[in-house]
């Protein structure tokens, strides 16, 4: 055999071995909301654990829960906010926690772990990842400050707006109507009647001034212009302010929703183990630490926000004090009451 005949069958021979290398490496599937995670931690976990992650994100707790049930692709670690956690639970799609493999699962805020019983009794299924408030970021090249001076929810039905086409909305019911609801008085989870014949109509006075209910264009489109207001994450909008000095955030007086994410493991998880060194992993103080710094969303790990930069730790848009607090209210799991809420966003998304 030529030498270089034998040259290239050693190539093959190499390239052969260590594609079945990769093949061997265990493989964690997970769900996640978009920028909601530091990438180079999923480098690093890969990298201590010889494992790859295949990582795909929502934009919704909808489509996450419409995938999740109907998609062939299993995933093994889901970010669901507290109503879904609940709402999978209840569908027994969750596998309840290790908590012997959760080493770090001390370095949690005790306070934070208490509210998150209000959807995970005794805490079995979720481990908590961010929580965070919803407001307005603006473009102040657009809006003018007589707009903003309000402070209000009611900026989105203000008529400087009408016929622009420059204002957006989530995508998500919880949070439309919530607004709308907080808007007029009421706590978010409020369903009774009076109160959502109320909420409909502040829908429909903002709804002139409203393009589109979408969770991800505004992150883009506030910045170019081509939104000029929109509902948002907090913490989604600081991360477009950090390189935009022309964008700004509102928490509006009347109050905001307050959500908290988890991580969890779905019950057809193939990698349990590893699905589990995944969520201690995050959950380790440091690691806490540098995805806070990076997302700009509230950690619920004690040890990694006493150890914040202070200009984090003394954001109010991030952390708001007390009294703002007590304004705000969690989006907590109504059952079937939820259908009430869905179909005055289905309405209004069609009026
Ligand atoms: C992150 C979205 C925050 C999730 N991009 C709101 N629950």
């Amino acid at each position: 055999m030529k030498s270089s005949t034998i040259l290239i069958c050693m190539i093959i021979l190499l390239g052969l071995i260590a594609s079945c290398k990769t093949d061997n490496k265990k493989v964690l599937y997970i769900f996640n909301w978009s920028d909601y995670i530091d990438p180079s931690l999923i480098e690093q976990f890969e990298k201590e654990n010889n494992c790859s992650i295949r990582y795909s994100t929502f934009d919704s707790n909808e489509n996450m829960l419409t995938k999740i049930k109907s998609s062939r692709e299993s995933f093994d670690i889901v970010f669901p906010s507290g109503d879904h956690v609940n709402i999978l639970i209840g569908a027994g799609l969750l596998e309840p926690l290790d908590r012997a493999k959760l080493t770090n699962f001390g370095s949690l805020d005790p306070d934070v772990l208490r509210k998150a019983e209000s959807f995970d009794p005794k805490n079995q299924y979720a481990v908590p990842y961010f929580w965070g408030l919803t407001g307005l970021v603006y473009n102040k090249q657009y809006v003018p400050d007589k707009v903003l001076q309000e402070s209000s929810w009611s900026i989105i039905g203000n008529d400087f707006f009408s016929g622009k086409n420059k204002i957006t909305m989530l995508d998500d019911a919880r949070e439309v109507v919530g607004a709308a609801l907080i808007f007029s008085g009421y706590d978010l989870n409020d369903t009774t009647d009076k109160a959502l014949a109320d909420a409909m109509e502040v829908l429909k006075k903002w709804d002139k001034n409203i393009t589109q209910f979408d969770s991800d264009s505004y992150k883009n489109e506030v910045p170019d212009g081509t939104t000029w207001l929109a509902q948002a994450y907090n913490g989604d909008a600081l991360q477009q302010m950090a390189n935009n000095p022309n964008l700004n955030f509102i928490l509006p007086k009347e109050g905001a929703s307050m959500w908290m994410d988890s991580m969890v493991i779905l019950k057809s998880s193939k990698n349990i183990e590893l699905a589990h060194k995944f969520i201690d992993y995050m959950t380790k103080p440091e690691n806490a630490l540098i995805n806070a710094t990076y997302t700009q969303y509230a950690t619920p790990n004690k040890s990694a926000h006493q150890q914040l930069p202070e200009e984090i730790r003394a954001n109010p848009l991030i952390y708001p004090d007390h009294s703002y607090l007590e304004k705000c209210y969690m989006i907590n799991p109504l059952g079937e009451e939820v259908k009430k809420i869905d179909a005055i966003y289905e309405q209004i998304k069609l009026y």
